[in-house]
């Protein structure tokens, strides 16, 4: 009938491998597009799942719909998060090794949705054990807790991460969920003492101020009013519309009691929080210098520091004289940074401090941990109107892991084909090496040369680490500064300011307040001053195994690309799986499609070169022993011995299954298997014969 729709034009197809055979981009968009319009918002390539965000509640992460998809073979059913979360599990338990799953899109994409759907498939869908139960209620109720601290409402996301996550589940020998550690990477600590225009500071601020009970507003010295601390209302939009902040903080409260939190503890956090909060506003009283006012000083108190010695630290440097130390008092700039430190450090070895207790209430203590899931929920690549020191380390954070997922996929794909003599026509991609070299090489790379200016104090300037910058770089293809910018491109640029060609776009670095952030110094005396504290927490947090001022601490960036360096090494020696994550629209608009949005995500995100090598590629490879050994049963002829060559007994093995010869390659090594349904079907024979194994092997003795 002309004009009605087949069920595929409506829907469109669930794995674009399927897709006609020389797909477009446009055909890809189409596909996704059409999908989105029905609610369909998952699509594979092969076991590389895309989703889109919807911006609406969708009914499809029930218990119900968990219960389909346990168990069921991956491309049975639609496209799912749970799908991709079952299949890591079973493949987990049958291959007795550790997997992860690698989140990535830009902010805003749905990483962190998706995360807490995988973490919800795993606590309630496993098998369990009373005894486990409360081990899984704190894996998931350790969510609302991080996100009060470590998320916040940006520009680009009402509930964006300001921190990287990476969470082991950790499963026993039969995969029961037994215990899970988390891994905290860089908060933007910077937050909490400035916010853009549009923008929040913390959550937990915004919770405790709006829905803390009385007594413990009283306790603080906090009122209940966000205008009274400049600090929560500088981006003037204290209150967001899909954020209930009363309510979030009674889910936070009860959270915080079941991960084991007890009353002192969950004072200790709210006191730090306030702490971090008051000492902005009413140390920024302190023009000239003067004392304390008398909530600030309060606050102090609760920290259990000597009010005297604090004040002095805040306001005033020491100066060893010949013979005794002198007090020298602060420019008012001066006091606002010490004050500023102060409460950075507070609130971000606040939440160091959160995560290994949260850490302790999820350890497994009474079973062993045979294999673990990784979950990785990092903050997503990110342009603003000003960008500054945060977006340079998360843009970075970003370049890393889009060059582990083309190590893992595109390069080490192609050139295993290559190493085993499968014929082959190399996909062409665009590699971000040299961007990611660019930032963290040795001697010339742009973290190198700020650590550099960061260590001639009282010389360097914001504008000279750009000026070494421009020395360094001025021929590098992904480097512009505003002298260059008219040889490179089009655009003109700011004299504070340099870009970068990011694999997902161009992005433009304010380098003011670049060298006092990567220092995050906070004065000697300050810290001594904590580390005497009556308050055994605050105590422990200001510990610390830096070796006091003797030796420089590493700077933030360095800090943070030695973390990054140990999180691809966790990574890399665990078997891989991928969500990418698409943004729909800017305006976070639900049922909003905006093509020319999602066809550059689609392009940076290297999913059309994915595509082509799934395509063209072989989505399962053994090695042929280990094939042979599992499948031999299948056949007479390789059963109970084989006695030649390892491939011979395959390509015999394969034939007796009836293989089409299109379907499978004979490599140097190993066999590789164009498409999933034919490994499964094998599997499933293999699953019936098993039954009847155990007779046949006693027969075979028998017949000995
Ligand atoms: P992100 O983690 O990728 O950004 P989120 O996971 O926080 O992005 O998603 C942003 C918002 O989009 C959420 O708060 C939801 O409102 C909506 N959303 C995302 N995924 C879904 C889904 N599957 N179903 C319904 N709504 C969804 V950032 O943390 O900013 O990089 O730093
Ligand atoms: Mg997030």
């Amino acid at each position: 009938m002309e004009g009605a729709l087949t069920a595929r034009d409506r829907v469109g197809i669930q794995d674009f491998v399927l897709l006609d055979a020389h797909t477009s981009e446009t055909a890809f968009l189409d596909n996704l597009k059409k999908r989105f319009s029905e609610d369909l918002i998952y699509t594979y390539i092969g076991t590389l799942l895309v989703s889109v965000n919807p911006y609406k509640e969708l009914d499809i992460y029930s218990k119900k719909q968990m219960d389909i998809y346990m168990g069921v073979n991956f491309f049975e059913l639609p496209p799912h998060i749970f799908a991709l979360a079952d299949n890591a599990y079973h493949t987990m338990l049958a291959e007795a090794n550790n997997h992860f799953i690698l989140i990535s899109g830009e902010s805003g994409a749905g990483k962190t949705e998706a995360s807490k759907k995988i973490l919800q498939y795993y606590a309630v869908s496993c098998p369990s054990t009373t005894l486990l139960d409360n081990v899984r209620d704190r894996m998931l109720l350790s969510n609302p807790v991080l996100e009060a601290f470590g998320n916040s409402k940006t520009l680009k996301n009402d509930n964006s991460s300001r921190f990287g996550k990476y969470m082991d589940i950790q499963f026993d020998i039969q995969g029961d969920a037994v215990g899970g550690h988390i891994l905290g990477y860089l908060l933007e600590k910077s937050r909490v003492v400035h916010q853009n225009h549009r923008e929040r500071n913390f959550h937990i601020f915004y919770q405790l101020v709006k829905g803390g009970e009385e007594d413990l507003l009283h306790q603080l010295g906090l009122e209940s009013n966000c205008q009274h601390y400049s600090y929560l209302v500088q981006g003037e939009c204290a209150n967001v519309a899909s954020i209930n902040d009363k309510n979030d903080w009674k889910t936070v409260r009860n959270a915080l009691s079941v991960i084991e939190f007890d009353e002192r503890d969950i004072q200790v956090s709210c006191c730090h929080t306030a702490c971090a909060n008051s000492f902005c506003d009413d140390i920024h009283s302190i023009a000239y210098c003067a004392i304390l006012c008398p909530t600030t000083l309060y606050i102090i108190f609760l920290l259990g520091v000597n009010v005297q010695v604090l004040q002095e630290g805040l306001t005033s440097r020491k100066i060893e004289a010949k013979t005794d130390e002198v007090l020298s008092p602060f420019t008012v700039d001066h006091a606002i940074y010490a004050r500023d430190a102060l409460a950075k450090a507070i609130y971000g070895r606040t939440f160091t401090w959160l995560v290994n207790k949260i850490n302790d209430s999820m350890e497994n203590k009474d079973s062993s941990c045979k294999t673990v899931i990784g979950l990785l929920d990092i903050y997503g690549f990110e342009v603003f109107y000003v960008n500054s020191f945060e977006q340079f380390c998360i843009n970075y954070c970003n370049e890393k892991l889009q060059q582990l997922f083309i190590q893992l996929t595109l390069k080490s794909e192609q050139e295993e084909y290559e190493a085993e003599n499968i014929g082959w026509e190399p996909v062409q991609f665009f590699n971000n090496k040299i961007i990611c070299d660019l930032v963290e090489e040795k001697h010339r790379g742009i973290i190198s040369v700020l650590d550099e200016e960061c260590l001639r104090p009282g010389e360097a300037t914001d504008l000279t680490f750009l000026e070494r910058l421009e020395e360094k770089l001025d021929s590098h293809p992904h480097f512009v500064t505003h002298k260059l910018a008219d040889k490179k491109t089009r655009k003109t640029l700011e004299r504070g300011d340099f870009r970068l060609l990011h694999y997902a776009g161009e992005v433009t670095y304010c380098v003011v307040g670049f060298l006092s952030k990567n220092n995050d110094l906070l004065y000697r005396n300050i810290k001594d001053v904590m580390r005497q504290s009556k308050n055994t927490i605050v105590r422990e947090c200001f510990a610390s195994k830096e070796s006091d001022g003797r030796r420089r601490p590493e700077t933030v960036a360095s800090q943070f690309k030695s973390s990054l360096l140990g999180l691809t090494d966790i990574l890399m020696s665990k078997e891989p799986w991928y969500v990418r994550c698409l943004k729909s629209n800017e305006s976070q608009q639900p049922g909003q499609f905006d093509d020319v949005l999602v066809r550059h995500q689609v392009k940076y995100l290297g999913l059309m070169e994915h595509l082509r090598v799934r395509r063209a590629g072989f989505a399962y490879r053994c090695r042929y022993d280990v094939f042979l050994q599992r499948y031999k049963p299948l056949c007479p002829a390789t059963w109970p011995y084989w006695r030649g060559v390892a491939a011979e007994g395959v390509e015999v093995l394969v034939q007796h299954l009836g293989y089409l010869p299109d379907e499978y390659k004979m490599g140097r090594t190993k066999i590789f298997i164009r498409h999933p349904r034919t490994l499964f079907a094998t599997e499933d024979a293999f699953e019936v014969c098993k039954h009847d194994l155990a007779s046949r092997i006693q027969a075979q003795y028998k017949a000995y």
